[in-house]
Order: structure tokens, then sequence, then C-alpha cells
């Protein structure tokens, strides 16, 4: 198999976590052209959005990490992620929708203003301040989903819990992170342990600084970010019309296909 992912993107994070978990072998590949929407060949063929993950197996095509991980989900059922219990599946598969959309969209959001230099000085701090006041309510609503048990799903370590580990782990990267010694912090420490995260985790940890240079790239014209979705929703819902305004008039923010 081969995906197509970068290593800082929480939603590829998910997808080599649950290869890594099942004991599948895979190789990586960044895609040429991955967020300036330029892409072409066997990638963008597969991936209409141009986003990663997409997985490549054999025949198959498959593109978004939900798709994919059900996917891996129903090709290799022996090492089973989701628990069998209908509704302990529906509440995995709503803390994964929560992450992937709402959780997503403010550590984006974050980069945007932190590593992009989207907004400076009281404008960069009411957003900062903005995504601070939502991780906290996510966070909180995290940990109400875990209570005192040891992973997401009860005993073992599975769907909800690849859900969510790449989203926090970016929260402390973002300096927005759950107290010390509260259950979601021990919960991603015992996560950490796990060698499908600790490998996914180190694999972003080793390009991270490539990051020190975003806002130099934007402002010399050779970034144009995908503002989509709940991305967008939060821009405008924290305070930064102007910077989709002024994105789209310098042309380094986009939207997705398709376009008309
Ligand atoms: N819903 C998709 C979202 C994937 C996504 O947004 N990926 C981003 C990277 S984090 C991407 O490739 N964006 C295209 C671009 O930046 O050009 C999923 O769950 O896989």
């Amino acid at each position: 198999m081969l995906l197509y992912e970068h290593p800082l993107s929480s939603y590829a994070q998910k997808v080599k976590i649950a290869l890594r978990e099942k004991g599948l072998d895979f190789q990586v590949e960044t895609p040429v052209g991955q967020g300036l929407g330029t892409a072409t060949g066997v990638f963008a063929a597969a991936s209409p959005r141009k986003e990663v993950p997409t997985l490549i197996d054999g025949e198959a095509r498959i593109f978004d990490s939900t798709i994919i991980l059900e996917y891996l989900e129903d090709r290799f059922p022996a090492s089973p992620l989701l628990p069998r219990d209908p509704v302990a599946r529906a509440e995995a598969r709503m803390i994964e929708d929560v992450c992937d959309t709402l959780y997503e969209a403010v550590n984006w959001g974050v980069s945007e203003v932190r590593w992009y230099k989207r907004a400076e000085g009281d404008l960069a701090a009411a957003m900062t301040d903005a995504a601070a006041r939502q991780t906290s309510e996510l966070q909180a609503w995290l940990a109400a989903k875990l209570g005192d048990r040891l992973w997401f799903g009860g005993e073992t370590f599975g769907w909800a819990d690849i859900s969510v580990a790449p989203y926090l782990n970016r929260s402390f990267i973002n300096g927005l992170g759950t107290p010390a010694n509260s259950p979601l912090t021990h919960w991603l420490e015992r996560a950490r342990q796990r060698p499908s995260v600790a490998a996914t985790f180190a694999e972003a940890d080793a390009v991270a600084s490539g990051m020190a240079s975003a806002a130099e790239r934007l402002a010399s014209g050779s970034v144009n970010r995908e503002y989509r979705d709940h991305r967008l929703e939060w821009m405008m819902k924290s305070g930064g019309v102007q910077i989709v305004l002024d994105g789209l008039a310098k042309g380094n923010i986009r939207f997705t296909w398709p376009l008309g």
C-alpha cells in the first residue's frame, strides 16, 4: 500500500497510527505540490480535492482519513479498531467527527496565526484567545467522554483514541495542551508510549522545523492555502474575516474543487 501523506497532517497521522496498529506494511509519499493545489499524476487523479491522506491499495484509490480507516477496518478485520457494541461504535465515530471537523479547525487556525502570521498584534492575540477558549471547551468534552477509563473505548486502544491523539498532541505543540496531571494528559502519555503513535509523532517532529519559514514562504508567494469547510468557518467566526478577503485578493488563499 502507498499512502500519500504529509507528516504534519493530523488526518494522515490518524491513518498511519491505524495502519501500524493493524501491523500493515505501507510506503509513504508526500505529493509534489502538496499545499498548493497544483499536484498532478496518480495522487491528483485519486483525490479530486488533492488532499492527503490518500491511500493506493492495488486498484483501490481512497481519499479521506475516515473513509480510509473504514476501508482498512473492512479489508483487515482481524485486528479491529472499532468496538463491537453499536453504542460504543457510534461513540467512537462521534468523537472522530468532532476531532476531524471542529478540533482540527482550531489547531489549523492557530497555525495560520502563529506560523503563517496571517494576523499580528491585537488581532493575533484576540484570535489566539478565541482558539484557547474553543480548545478548552473541546478538551472538556473529550475529558467527559474519556471519564476514568484507560482508553476512549474502555480497556482497548482503538478508533476513538486514534482519532483524538493527533489533535490533542497538536494542542500541546501549540501551547494549548491539557493541564499536567489531568486524565487527558495521562491518556496522551499512555498513547505516546504505543509504537504506532510514537513512530507517527516522531515523523511529524522530524519535519516540524520547516514551519519556521512558513510566514516567509507566504510573503514570497510560494504558498496558496486551502480554506475549506470548518477551517474557513473558524476564520470567519474567530475574527479573521479580513484575513480571508486579503488572502483571496493576494491569491494566497484558495477554495476547493469543484470551483466551476
Ligand atoms: N476530510 C479530509 C481532510 C484532509 C485534509 O484537509 N488534508 C489537508 C492536509 S491536513 C490537505 O491535504 N489539504 C490540501 C492542501 O493543502 O493542498 C480527511 O479526513 O482526510
